[in-house]
């Protein structure tokens, strides 16, 4: 095992973190003050790890500036939900939560889990206490420290779906804090603690930045695993988990105008055995605490510790820490990302029904009740929920005698089935953006339904409706819907401006590349017209999208944004 490096300068959250005692800081007394809605700096670095953000309403910002108010503070709370699951009981309660303290919507992430907006200060703990009597916490869910665990969410295959969740939870508990600042400030009330709780993984500084985790079990790459600080791509023998290929160092955030920030599919170290792999991720989450970056959070993930050491290195690294040789990678092949959306049945012979849900936001409209569908399925449905990578929901475990009534709600409240969809739109993300996120740049959310109707109506024209293409937006660089493995991906630069990237490799084994630079979405479309005329009379059978424009020389891509596999 090699030594620490030798640190320059830290950045200033890391004293922030080390005189924290374990995350609280002042946090308590802040929630108590009812003079301002907002917290200090410092402490706003804080509240992350206990999942929640500090924003403001950007829509009102210039008119509250000029009536000299402050600034609509409230916060954003995102839920640990490891893979995505929860019960009726719990969906009812995270829904009821919406209402009562949140802006009344529930948003569905890219990482498979909820997001609440709109929550005032005065109503955090009781948010909290209310997830915390159905079992559900924001532990971890944003923060220097590891993330919401994705995991494989076809549920076509119940068996292998389990087991992966499974993993999912217990690596989601591994890399919990110890300490319980959590639960002394948010729901004890203001238990004051002065003596610091030992991390044993995490230390007194716990990770230089972000870290996120997810499993696919191939033909499916649903989490875009090689976006993922660690990635584990399951090997099965028929029914039997043989273990684990393991991948390291993806990653999508880049600043636009900074050429030492860039995305990065990982890298495949190797695979192991299932007894190893709690064991090797431990080795790698305590390689980047300790190598990773403290001095510049712009360099400071993973990615540029694998990229600045080399992977040999981290190799050698893990394999010194864990105990664990990597065995060579075994051979798998990744075929979809998209969800199974409308009914399909499982292999117990159960039912579930996929629900495409427009970014991920769960509201009623006068069109569509979506939310109080949900709420009314969640009344009467036994089974469980499990919301996807691509922020859409799977209604899981119905059985014959409950479809018609599931059914019968969704028409009821206007909730438009599968049979809506092109295949542009079923495989669309699109990050918040504005009006929450404080560091968007464009739309993104709230622009990308419109720009996918202008899209079809040119593959209307050529006959490709049905395509599978995949679309990204997000309103800044930071990558949240994964832009760079998009086929077509819209990055944010100014307002009413993106880049738009081509390219990417359909199911998730390649970066997209720059196509056009700070362009109105009219100028986009106008591009994207003639290359998908283009696709549809000159593609071979079966070519994506991504592919061909590669194959034509419609864009380059560097040798390095492709995963390298050697089976
Ligand atoms: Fe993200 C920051 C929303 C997935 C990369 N992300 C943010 C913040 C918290 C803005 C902020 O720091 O002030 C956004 C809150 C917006 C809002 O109003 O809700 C935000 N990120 C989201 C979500 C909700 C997007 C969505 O529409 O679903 C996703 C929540 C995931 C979750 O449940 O945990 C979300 N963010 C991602 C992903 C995709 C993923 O994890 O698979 C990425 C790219 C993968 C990666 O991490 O490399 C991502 N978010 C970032 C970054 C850039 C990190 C970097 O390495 O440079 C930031 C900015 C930062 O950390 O400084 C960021
Ligand atoms: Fe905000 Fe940028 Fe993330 Fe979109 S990609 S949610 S604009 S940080």
């Amino acid at each position: 095992m090699s030594s620490a490096p030798e640190q320059k300068k830290l950045h200033k959250n890391e004293s922030i973190k080390v005189n924290s005692v374990n995350l609280r800081g002042t946090l308590s007394e802040e929630l108590n003050d009812n003079s301002t809605g907002s917290i200090c700096a410092d402490s706003a670095q804080l509240s992350k790890f206990h999942g929640m953000y500090m924003q403001d309403d950007r829509d009102i910002r210039a008119e509250r500036r000029k009536k000299k108010l402050e600034k609509a503070f409230s916060f954003m709370l995102r839920v640990r939900i490891p893979a995505g699951v929860v019960s009726s009981e719990q969906y009812l309660k995270l829904d009821q939560l919406a209402d009562d303290y949140a802006n009344g919507m529930i948003r569905l992430t890219t990482r498979q889990t909820i997001q609440y907006h709109g929550l005032l200060k005065g109503n955090i703990r009781n948010l909290i206490r209310g997830m915390d009597e159905v079992g559900v916490d924001s532990i971890g869910a944003c923060g220097d420290i590891n993330r919401n665990v994705m995991a494989y969410n076809n549920v076509s295959n119940e068996k292998t779906r389990l087991e992966m969740h499974t993993y999912a939870r217990k690596i989601s508990e591994q890399f919990m804090p110890e300490g319980k600042a959590y639960y002394d400030l948010f729901i004890d009330g203001e238990k004051v603690t002065t003596e610091a709780e030992v991390e044993p993984i995490y230390g007194k500084t716990y990770l230089p930045r972000k870290f996120k985790i997810g499993i696919a079990v191939p033909p499916s790459n649903d989490v875009d695993v090689f976006s993922q600080d660690l990635g584990l791509i399951a090997i099965y023998k028929g029914d039997k988990l043989e273990g684990f290929n393991i991948s390291a160092g993806g990653g999508m955030g880049t600043t636009h105008g900074n050429t030492k920030t860039f995305a990065r599919v990982a890298d495949v170290l190797g695979f192991v055995k299932p007894e190893d792999v709690h064991k090797v991720a431990e080795a790698i989450v305590t390689t980047q605490r300790d190598f990773g970056d403290r001095t510049d959070r712009a360099h400071a993930r993973l990615k540029y510790t694998i990229a600045d050491r080399g992977v040999e290195w981290f190799i050698g690294e893990v394999e010194s820490r864990s105990g664990v040789t990597f065995e060579k990678a075994r051979e798998f092949k990744f075929e979809t990302i998209v969800d199974d959306f409308g009914w399909h049945k499982d292999v117990n012979g159960d039912w579930y029904y996929g629900q495409f849900i427009a970014s991920g936001r769960i509201k009623d409209t006068a069109e569509c009740q979506m939310k109080k569908a949900f709420q009314e399925i969640a009344k009467i449905h036994v089974g469980d929920w499990r919301m996807t990578g691509s922020q859409n929901m799977v209604i899981c475990g119905v059985s014959e005698g409950s479809k018609a009534a599931i059914e019968k709600i969704l028409a009821d409240h206007g909730v438009p089935g599968p049979e809506t969809l092109s295949g542009l739109r079923k495989n669309a993300l699109a990050c918040v953006a504005l009006p929450t996120c404080g560091l968007a740049l464009a739309e993104s959310e709230r622009a990308l339904p419109s720009v996918i109707d202008d899209i079809e109506d040119i593959l209307d024209e050529v006959g490709l409706r049905e395509t599978d293409i995949s679309i990204r937006m997000t309103g800044c660089p930071n990558g949240c819907a994964r832009p760079f493995l998009g086929e077509i991906g819209f990055v944010g630069k100014a307002p009413g401006k993106y880049n738009m990237y081509l390219g990417a490799n359909y199911e998730g084994l390649r970066l997209n590349t720059l196509y056009a630079e700070s362009i109105k979405v009219d100028e986009a479309l106008e591009k994207l017209k003639p290359i998908i005329k283009q696709y549809a009379a000159e593609r071979e059978e079966g070519e994506r999208f991504g592919d061909f424009c590669v194959r034509k020389e419609i864009v380059t891509i560097a040798e390095k944004d492709s995963v390298k596999l050697s089976f």
